[in-house]
């Protein structure tokens, strides 16, 4: 008895603390069963579209077909059309539309400016079908071993590997394929929609599309952020699972959002990847803007049918609101290649400012220029370097933008000419919300020259937001974002200066008295589109135009730094993202690491979590932890809400300031490296931060662990995300082994180790067979770092070699893509290091001129018998002594060390251990 009652105490104060905890208003956010067209889709089974391909023929080097109902019932359907184009690299795209020829009621929207412009060029221009087996099917060549082949009845694409015959990925398979035609208004129509107090009046009625997509090969699905929960994604319908909500992509402003949840956040990317052992590898993407759910089905949802399940097969569903069919399918077979292929479609990430990818201290808010000062001069006091101090809304006039608050900031370009004389830059936030105040500049222009979203009525939609009444800039229309875009000059926006960067809040977007916290799906943009149409792309042309307005300020040789928190496929071309208001717990601080890790997964490699947590109190352990991880993401900032106590990182007591200190020192040191991988990014696509599966593809263990993740392919960090640890079970895969990052000590691969954890630093690996450039001598900025020597960790594999890349550039301009930078490829192997060049010849005569040079190379793992070391073609000798793998840790352990080679990065060299 006495037990039970303890037991009812413990569940009262376990309901009470959690309803504190949860404040999160599911109430204010739609579910699937009261979103119609979610729930029409989701109750159709299988096999019940039927619809046939016909008047299959290539045409403008497309294959192109009709699709119609099979069955009579279904004849007052219209045909609509398919189209399929092949690109370089394996790429698959099809599209289906109405036909124009048909007079539909309206052009569906298209999403515009997301492809890259030079992707078109690469399409393969397909001559002929390659064949007609039986008339029941047609295939085209996809690329060297790949084809597409379209079955006419019903209608199915797949993509087949020739040699073996398997299924790559398929779409509708399971017939669940349906596109509701846009019809004209009959007086019996009622096409309205409620939720809450909200009416959505739907002028075009019924627009959605759903199919099925399924994954061949694959054990796991990945992808499609943005929400706050695992990588690998868990099905959401079939047996054994638990009737839950499909993914949902609506970019929303969802205040205190839990984690563990299939709820969608700020931004959505609709595309997916698989991932098996089987075969490795794939991809799909659907550029649509509308809200858009899915389903990942468990195996054996469709028992009914009888069909057999092929194993390793993952089954999906996909649901859109409104738009057309333009998918692209990517055959990978490589993790890598995925990405490759996703952004020779929607571009590469940026390369970015490197002063964006060092520290940065955010706050809502610095209060005023004193404050400004005074958090500035404390990092400097304590030699804690840091290159971004931020300003919040409070900074504004009123909350219009481009704005100071003189009392508080009088003087805005002498601040920021402070903090530059340092190396070190500002951020100000631009949000897409414009006071509704005729005597705001801004306003009065956007409103004459009709700029704004309109609702329904066709007047300038007003929504509730920060500055009270406001409107929003209609950035779908590009006369709109280059006028935007001009706001960010020197003589409009006032007070800026060029070390002035900024940040795209609210731009989901958030309207505070709208549905779901958003803009009314009926209000109308640019070229008649409705706002259900684009709703998922919006903050991206904001995006889009504000990173163009500090291009055009730089005169175009100025990288832009613009943080985002609404994100759509393509936005990594544009800036950062971060993960949002999360909270100051430990479950936040873990999940911080899939959703980094799914945004990279999908192009947008440039993104981070609030350090610390936004809203809440982070007990200092958590705090230092969180900088520990925090500091291995591409994007680190630390942020907190203006009702949190003031935690910058000197508030906790020596020892914690210690610690935050050292975190942030190790990222500084690793900077020359997270560089060379943001200009791999750049490159490939290939994101900074990747899941441990990209880098070990046939390592089953790895597909679902994240909590565990690569930094590049050449180091591995393990989060600690909970109190007190002690110990922490780390699996490092492959073969070769591991060398602690803090202290050398070696582990071996393919093992899970039991490690003991201190409050010093979280576990981190550079893996054997790699080289890791660092930059040891900490200044106050990275850009104060720019000429400093290197230091080369070379970690021996069991062969005694290794291998890695330094690529360096001006940190800020555009000339790297003139061969205005250095790529070096360091190599050691048979005793002998070799730099060599990997640039471009041709791009020799505009290389980045560096006279940086190599001042310490570390050998893990070197049998330690070697007293000299020769260099060539200079001839000199140096020492081989032990010295400290980390100059400034008290207690670094000492490593065999060649001091001072004092080599130039820019040349080639060799250096002989003798
Ligand atoms: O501008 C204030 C905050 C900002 O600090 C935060 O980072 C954003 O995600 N903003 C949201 C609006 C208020 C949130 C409660």
């Amino acid at each position: 008895m006495r037990n039970e009652t303890l037991r009812l105490i413990l569940l009262l104060l376990l309901c009470s603390h959690l309803h504190s905890v949860l404040s999160w208003k599911k109430e204010e956010f739609r579910t699937c069963h009261q979103t119609p067209f979610c729930k029409r889709a989701r109750s159709r089974a299988p096999g019940s579209s039927s619809l046939i391909a016909t008047d299959v023929t290539i045409s403008h080097g497309d294959l192109t077909a009709k699709l119609t109902p099979k069955h009579d019932s279904q004849s007052e359907t219209k045909p609509l059309l398919l189209t399929l184009s092949v690109y370089q690299r394996g790429i698959l795209r099809l599209k289906i539309d109405e036909d124009p020829s048909l007079s539909p009621p309206k052009k569906r929207f298209e999403v515009p400016d997301v492809i890259v412009s030079e992707f078109p060029s690469t399409k393969l221009w397909l001559p002929k079908i390659s064949s007609v087996e039986n008339g029941l099917s047609s295939s085209v060549y996809l690329s060297d071993g790949h084809s597409a082949v379209l079955r006419h009845d019903p209608f199915e694409l797949f993509i087949r590997d020739d040699s073996s015959g398997d299924r790559v990925i398929s779409l509708n398979s399971h017939d669940l394929f349906d596109f509701e035609q846009l019809k004209h208004k009959s007086e019996d129509d009622n096409w309205e929609e409620q939720f809450r107090s909200h009416t959505d009046r739907r002028p075009y009625g019924p627009q959605s599309i759903s199919f099925d997509v399924s994954f061949y090969g694959a054990d796991f699905v990945y992808g499609i952020p943005e929400r706050a929960a695992s990588l690998a994604l868990k099905p959401t319908r079939g047996p054994n699972v638990d009737e839950s909500e499909p993914y949902r992509l609506f970019n929303l402003d969802v205040f205190e959002y839990i984690h563990d949840s299939p709820f969608g956040l700020y931004g959505s990317i609709p595309f997916m990847v698989s991932h098996g052992k089987a075969r490795g590898s794939s991809g799909f993407f659907w550029l649509n803007a509308a809200e858009m759910q899915i389903d990942v089905l468990a195996p054996g949802w469709d028992a009914e049918s009888g069909i057999a399940l092929p194993s390793h097969r993952i089954d999906t569903f996909w649901m859109s609101e409104a738009g057309v069919v333009d998918a692209f399918f990517f055959i990978g077979p490589n993790p890598k290649d995925v990405l490759r292929q996703y952004t020779a479609v929607t571009g590469t990430p940026a390369m970015p400012q490197l002063f964006s990818i060092a520290y940065h201290q955010c706050r809502w808010n610095y209060r005023d220029e004193e404050d400004v000062e005074h958090v500035d001069s404390k990092f400097d006091e304590l030699d804690i370097p840091y290159d971004v101090l931020w300003l919040d809304i409070e900074h504004t006039d009123g909350k219009r933008y481009f704005t100071w608050d003189r009392a508080l900031f009088p003087h805005p370009e002498e601040m920021q000419r402070k903090l530059a004389s340092k190396g070190r830059h500002m951020v100000t936030i631009v949000d897409p919300h414009i006071k509704r105040d005729e005597n705001f500049h801004l306003h009065k222009e956007a409103s004459q020259k009709g700029y704004y979203v309109k609702d329904a009525s066709g007047n300038d939609f007003d929504g509730w937001c920060w500055p009270g009444s406001s409107s929003y800039p209609d950035t779908l229309n590009p006369e709109i974002r280059s006028w935007w875009a001009d706001k960010f000059s020197y003589q409009s926006y006032e007070g800026s200066t060029p070390s002035l960067y900024i940040w795209n809040d609210m731009n989901e977007p958030s309207v505070f008295n709208g549905p779901e916290v958003t803009m009314p799906r009926d209000v109308t943009h640019y070229g008649g589109v409705e706002h259900r149409e684009l709703h998922n792309a919006y903050g991206y042309y904001f995006h889009m135009a504000t990173a163009n307005g500090l291009l055009k300020r730089g005169e175009g040789n100025d990288r832009p730094f613009v943080l985002s928190r609404a994100l759509f496929a393509g936005s990594q071309r544009y800036g950062a993202v971060w993960t949002g208001d999360n909270t100051a717990d430990w479950d936040h601080l873990r999940v911080s690491i899939p959703m980094v890790l799914t945004l990279g997964l999908t192009g947008m490699s440039f993104s981070g979590a609030d350090i610390g947590g936004f809203f809440g109190n982070p007990e200092p352990e958590l705090l230092v932890r969180w900088y520990q991880l925090g500091a291995y993401y591409p994007f680190f900032r630390a942020h907190a809400h203006h009702d949190t106590k003031r935690r910058e990182p000197w508030l906790f007591g020596e020892r914690n300031t210690e610690l935050i200190k050292d975190a942030i020192h190790v990222r500084y040191a690793l900077l020359p490296y997270f560089y060379t991988l943001f200009r791999e990014a750049n490159t490939t696509g290939v994101p900074v931060v990747r899941p441990l599966w990209m880098e070990f593809p046939s390592d089953e263990a790895t597909f679902s662990n994240d909590e565990t993740f690569m930094v590049g392919s050449s180091i591995l960090v393990q989060g600690i995300y909970t109190e007190r640890a002690k110990h922490a079970s780390v699996y490092l895969p492959g073969k070769q082994s591991w060398y602690d990052l803090r202290t050398g000590a070696v582990y071996k691969g393919g093992v899970t180790h039991k490690l003991e954890v201190t409050e010093e630093s979280i576990p981190a690996f550079q893996r054997a067979g790699t080289i890791i450039a660092r930059k040891d001598r900490f200044r106050r900025s990275s850009t104060q770092m720019a000429n400093d020597p290197y230091t080369l960790v070379v970690a021996l594999n069991s062969s005694q070699a290794a291998e890695g890349e330094l690529y360096i550039d001006d940190g800020s301009s555009f000339n790297f893509l003139q061969g205005g930078y250095i790529h070096r490829r360091f190599i050691f192997s048979n005793g002998k290091l070799t730099s060599i060049d990997l640039a471009p010849a041709s791009s020799s005569k505009g290389r980045y001129p560096s006279d940086a040079f190599i001042e310490r190379i570390i050998l893990l793992g070197h049998a330690p018998s070697s007293k000299n070391a020769l260099i060539e073609p200079s001839n000199q000798k140096v020492d081989i002594e032990l010295g400290p793998l980390w100059v400034l840790r008290a207690r670094a352990p000492a490593v065999t060390t060649i001091r001072r080679p004092n080599v130039r990065v820019a040349e080639d060299w060799t250096i002989t251990v003798i």
